[in-house]
């Protein structure tokens, strides 16, 4: 009975509180679809209340008047047409209205045609990769909370865990399609504001499709247990004008961008010239570092050692530059560890293992050039 009451309590609470803190409720998100969606579990939400109510008043109205101390004697009545009618249109009623809604969303979300642009998604153990298909660029969106959050050095910044270096930028109010799909393992590319949610399958193509309707910034996250870094996977979807989109297209394309508007500066985008690389010991081993702590110290720890995993490359004992060279490249069987080969630069590569095997008990690592490790491509 205290159990009930507590149920009934917390049932009868619950709207109220996804009224009055609409943080605890499903977001109505920013696109026709997300609308839908929220429309809909309202909708069910309502009808599951309604039952809920007429239930609990039932039961209750029967507890107080007909328990055994009031005298109350059990009938025996045997079938009754006119209550069996009624509980079986009843929910009848009730499902009819929750399908045709639910199949009319159904039909929306499925339905990618005529898109302005495409964008291939494909999950990566652990990051995902944008393609811009009709515009040719590409690249990866890794995790951008720093490490000393992650390992409780640093208080936690506003976006921990759901910050990337390189977010998707979408102009608002076009037809976005994304084609979704994966290199390693399931996946799952989703984000609540824009009603999205499509498994990133290995050898399969889903497609989803967006319409934002405002400007902003939309987080989301890998929602398919893909691995150890799992978590380490968000997804940010920066919605910006047509205007501010053309914008950073050029910049993508090291293209100047002269805007449609004649009132509007005229944006002269230069790309940098690129950088001298400096090939100092203490140059190589800050940006190898920077590397490590970026696609490595997740799992083998700041010091190299690594926490629990069995299936871990111990990279605190002696490899050689090609070894190591090698492993970074296209992992090593039987660990878990991803294949980089797409991932990172050859500098980087070169500079990262200039830094392992200068490291921990390695202390005598040989200079690697960008070339060595372009020859070591297959
Ligand atoms: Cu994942």
């Amino acid at each position: 009975m205290v159990i009930m009451q507590l149920s009934l309590l917390i049932l009868l609470v619950s709207p109220l509180l996804a009224w009055q803190f609409p943080a605890y409720n499903m977001t109505p998100g920013v696109t026709p679809v997300s609308h839908e969606i929220y429309e809909l579990h309202m909708l069910v939400f309502y009808i599951c209340l309604f039952i809920l109510i007429g239930v609990s008043v039932m039961t209750i109205y029967c507890l107080v008047n007909y328990r055994h101390s009031q005298g109350a004697k059990a009938s025996s009545i045997k079938g009754n047409l006119k209550v069996e009618i009624i509980w079986t249109v009843i929910p009848f009623l009730l499902l009819i209205t929750i399908a045709v809604p639910s199949t009319l969303v159904l039909i929306n979300i499925v339905d990618t045609s005529d898109p302005d642009m495409n964008i291939k998604v494909i999950g990566r153990q652990w990051n995902w990769k944008y393609e811009y298909l009709d515009e040719g660029i590409e690249f990866f969106s890794d995790l951008s909370t720093p490490l000393a959050q992650i390992k409780g050095l640093e208080p936690k910044g506003d976006h921990y865990l759901r910050e990337v270096d390189h977010p998707v930028v979408v102009p608002i109010n076009k037809k976005i399609r994304f084609l979704v799909t994966s290199d390693d393992v399931q996946h799952s590319f989703a984000v609540p504001d824009l009603g999205l949610k499509r498994d990133a399958i290995p050898g399969y193509i889903n497609e989803a499709w967006v319409y934002i309707e405002k400007p902003g910034t939309y987080r989301g996250a890998c929602q398919e247990l893909c691995g150890m870094k799992h978590g380490y996977m968000p997804i940010v979807v920066e919605a910006r004008s047509q205007e501010g989109y053309l914008q950073w297209l050029a910049e993508q394309k090291g293209e100047a961008y002269v805007s449609s508007d004649p009132n509007a500066p005229v944006i002269n985008f230069v790309p940098p010239e690129p950088a001298v690389i400096k090939m100092d010991h203490d140059s190589i081993i800050a940006r190898g570092k920077q590397v490590f702590e970026k696609h490595c110290a997740l799992c083998h720890g700041l010091n190299g050692a690594g926490g629990a995993c069995p299936t871990l490359v111990d990279i605190t004992q002696k490899w050689s530059e090609d070894e190591l060279i090698s492993i970074v490249l296209y992992s090593i069987k039987g660990k878990a560890m991803p294949a980089f080969e797409d991932v990172l630069s050859d500098q980087e590569i070169a500079d990262v293992v200039y830094y392992v095997s200068n490291s921990w008990n390695n202390s005598e690592g040989q200079l690697i050039s960008a070339e060595t490790v372009a020859d070591a491509r297959r």
